[in-house]
């Protein structure tokens, strides 16, 4: 596939999880900006036909290149960074979580998941916005999930597509900062991951992000308990030039760390 229809088939399906994805974008654009996606980002289960090495080799087809892993050991993940083959393309974040290090309890929904998907689905890049290759698991389970990881209860009922689209900052020409794209958003209404400060990162980490808070919708789990879940978020990223002039490419483990959580629940109160 195309990796220009790759991103707009995924912008589809994130928008359609995210309306506040399209009311931010459509502010910027009314405005006389031209967006351009820094980055998107996907979460996976390093269990079952799903894992990172699965879903890489999609990447690699659309001309994408490893940069470098990164780990977060107290949310029980590991992710790589990957570089666009054309500098005008976003880049991606591909996390997954380390099944092993959750309770057997915890592993055995997980099992439970993955052994439903179609591994045929696995080898087309369609897979990459599929959603929940599942069915809904019980309010239960995602409890049990949500005790251990905020990371492993949102896969179990979002499943596979982009958790988030971010508008690069520098592609702005009316913002200076991130704090000033932040403000512009919550003029809208919208809600700001302060975890960790509204503005993750600095200039010396070559980095700035900051983000949404998830939106939500009602989400139907097995047994027709129906609960207002985090569904995707919005993000804004501004990058420095190094020592050599060149813009940083790559992410920023410990300002990652605290933009995972703005699909926690308890950011959302
Ligand atoms: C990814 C969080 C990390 C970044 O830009 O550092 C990230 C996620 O929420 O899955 O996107
Ligand atoms: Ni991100």
């Amino acid at each position: 596939m195309d990796i220009t229809r790759f991103f707009s088939r995924l912008w589809d399906d994130y928008i359609a999880m995210t309306p506040q994805a399209s009311r931010i974008h459509d502010a910027f654009v009314a405005e006389g900006e031209h967006i351009v996606n820094d980055h998107v980002a996907f979460r996976t289960f390093d269990r079952g036909p799903l894992s990172l090495a699965r879903l890489e080799p999609h990447l690699l087809a659309l001309g994408y290149t490893p940069l470098e892993p990164y780990e977060f050991r107290e949310k029980k993940l590991r992710a790589w960074g990957y570089l666009p083959p054309a500098s005008d393309q976003p880049r991606v974040f591909l996390s997954e979580l380390k099944c092993d290090e959750l309770s057997d309890e915890a592993q055995a929904i997980i099992d439970g998941l993955v052994a439903q998907v179609d591994p045929a689905r696995v080898a087309h890049p369609e897979v990459m916005w599929a959603g929940r290759l599942w069915e809904a698991p019980s309010f239960e389970a995602y409890r049990t999930l949500m005790a251990e990881s905020e990371y492993a209860a949102w896969l179990s009922i979002i499943g596979l597509r982009a958790n988030h689209f971010t508008i690069s900052v520098n592609g702005l020409t009316r913002y200076p900062g991130v704090e000033q794209v932040l403000a512009r958003v919550e003029a809208l209404g919208l809600g700001i991951n302060a975890a960790g400060g509204r503005v993750k990162g600095s200039p010396e980490v070559l980095l700035e992000q900051g983000s949404t808070l998830a939106d939500r919708m009602p989400f139907t789990f097995a047994g027709g308990r129906v609960e207002e879940i985090p569904t995707c978020y919005y993000e804004f990223a501004r990058r420095y030039p190094d020592a050599e002039g060149r813009l940083y490419q790559g992410f920023v483990a410990t300002s990652a760390d605290r933009i995972f959580e703005s699909t926690d629940i308890r950011r959302h109160g």
